[in-house]
């Protein structure tokens, strides 16, 4: 008997060989390409995750491609032990790209999030003078900064901390979005170091603070010598409808655009479209002030800054400024929330929908326990659309950046079709 290469058979192969923490939409790709991905019978979707934000490029956009090709080919890692000829023509255009001076080059976003948490305690006690093991970072409810055991010690969400303890300590948990709980827990402490924050809150739902909250934010953080350190692994480089959801230094529009008060961090933290999905990229960049607290031998990862990842981080930044990404998702982001907004109005299962740039949700008028969310995602993807609830009645819609006005129509087409027929 032969056996049946389908959807089916790789599924079971991962489920009985793979560790079981992920819980996938049941559908198996096998190619990628812009805003598509086909699964391994043929079928065409529209891809409305992009690998959480990673793909903002599109799939296997071919600069992205040749550039890691040819490095491939040329010289893939070094390690830090010696010198590379890329690295530093990476770190030089991507400080200038975001208008940093220094870039510290990791692979996942988690280790860069664990970078900038290293790299805030060392200054509190270096330069900022925090007793010795006292220094205290805040940080915000239904976070996500991603999966280490330090983080988790931080997230309030009991599916990914239960029983990983004993946690790491030195967090203060305060509420999102509210500037009166950060002043009060600045001047409850000398000994805050830091303040972390997502510019919009990605797995809490896209949620979108308040206008002003990061400048706001970030004011409070200088007053109390306090870095403000942004998370912009999900929300940076483009998918916002700027460069960075946190950043002024925006290069979307024009140098003098004024959608959002400037706030530049102190710490920026970067990763999924560093390198347009096509390999593992991530950094923390600071100024000289901050950065320069790491000496040799404090930090470091065997392939952070290789070869292959500079590389393919250039041109996947090009990519971004020559396409111009942050101006189409700003201006198809407009289009989706309008025409998902006057649909929510005639249809009673969608509640509202929000977001930024082409970071958006709509939540379903249902409990978050439901199931209506994902069944909804069933059914797109049945219509070849292919996105993922962030919880019972939260469903995500982030499209590669590289999307055009009539693919953008094509979708909502979709996406309407689909919860009107829902019942
Ligand atoms: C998974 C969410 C997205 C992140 C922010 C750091 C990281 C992430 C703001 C860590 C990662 C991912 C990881 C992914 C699910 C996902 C996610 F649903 F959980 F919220 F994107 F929306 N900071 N986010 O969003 O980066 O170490 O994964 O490279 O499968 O866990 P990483």
């Amino acid at each position: 008997m032969q056996e049946v290469i389908n959807s089916q058979y790789f599924i079971e192969l991962e489920d009985k060989h793979g560790a079981h923490n992920y819980h996938p939409l049941p559908v198996v790709l096998s190619k990628g390409e812009g805003v598509y991905v086909w699964d391994v019978e043929g079928k065409r979707y529209y891809d409305f995750l992009s690998a959480y934000s990673a793909v903002n490029q599109g799939h296997c956009h071919p600069r992205i491609v040749d550039a890691m090709l040819n490095q491939a080919k040329t010289l893939t890692l070094t390690s830090r032990a010696f010198h590379n000829d890329i690295l530093g023509r990476y770190e030089k255009f991507a400080t200038e790209y975001f208008g940093f001076d220094k870039l510290l080059p990791m692979n996942t976003g988690a280790e860069a999030v664990e970078t900038a948490l290293k790299i805030c305690r060392k200054w509190a006690y270096e330069v900022k003078g925090i007793e010795e093991n006292k220094a205290e970072i805040i940080v915000c409810k239904n976070n996500f900064h991603g999966r280490t055991t330090t983080i988790i010690s931080f997230s309030n969400d009991p599916v990914a901390r239960k029983n990983f303890g004993p946690y790491t300590d030195g967090f203060v948990k305060i509420e999102y979005d509210n500037l009166q709980a950060l002043e009060e827990a600045l001047k409850s402490s000398k000994n805050i170091a830091g303040f972390l924050v997502e510019p919009i809150q990605g797995e809490a739902g896209v949620y979108v603070p308040s206008e002003g909250y990061l400048a706001g934010a970030k004011a409070l953080c200088e007053q109390h010598n306090v870095l403000f350190i942004a998370d912009e692994v999900q929300t940076g480089i483009a998918r916002t409808g700027r460069l960075l959801a946190s950043c002024g230094n925006c290069s979307c529009v024009d140098k003098n655009c004024s959608q959002q008060p400037d706030v530049k961090p102190d710490v920026l933290i970067l990763g999924k479209a560093l390198s347009g999905g096509a390999y593992p990229v991530s950094a923390v960049l600071a100024n000289n002030d901050v950065m320069n607290v790491i000496k040799p031998g404090n930090h470091g990862s065997t392939f952070g800054g290789n070869p292959v990842a500079a590389a393919v981080a250039i041109a996947a930044l090009e990519v971004v400024r020559d396409e111009k990404l942050a101006e189409n998702a700003d201006r198809l982001g407009n289009i989706f929330r309008k025409e998902l907004g006057e649909f929510a109005k005639t249809n009673d299962l969608v509640k509202l929908v929000r977001g930024k740039g082409l970071l958006n949700a709509i939540v379903i008028n249902d409990s978050e326990e439901s199931e209506t969310a994902w069944n909804i995602c069933l059914k797109l993807r049945d219509n070849g659309l292919l996105a993922k609830p962030t919880h019972g009645n939260i469903i995500r819609f982030a499209p590669p950046l590289v999307m055009t006005e009539d693919q953008l129509f094509d979708c909502i087409g979709i996406i309407k079709k689909t919860i009107a027929e829902f019942a």
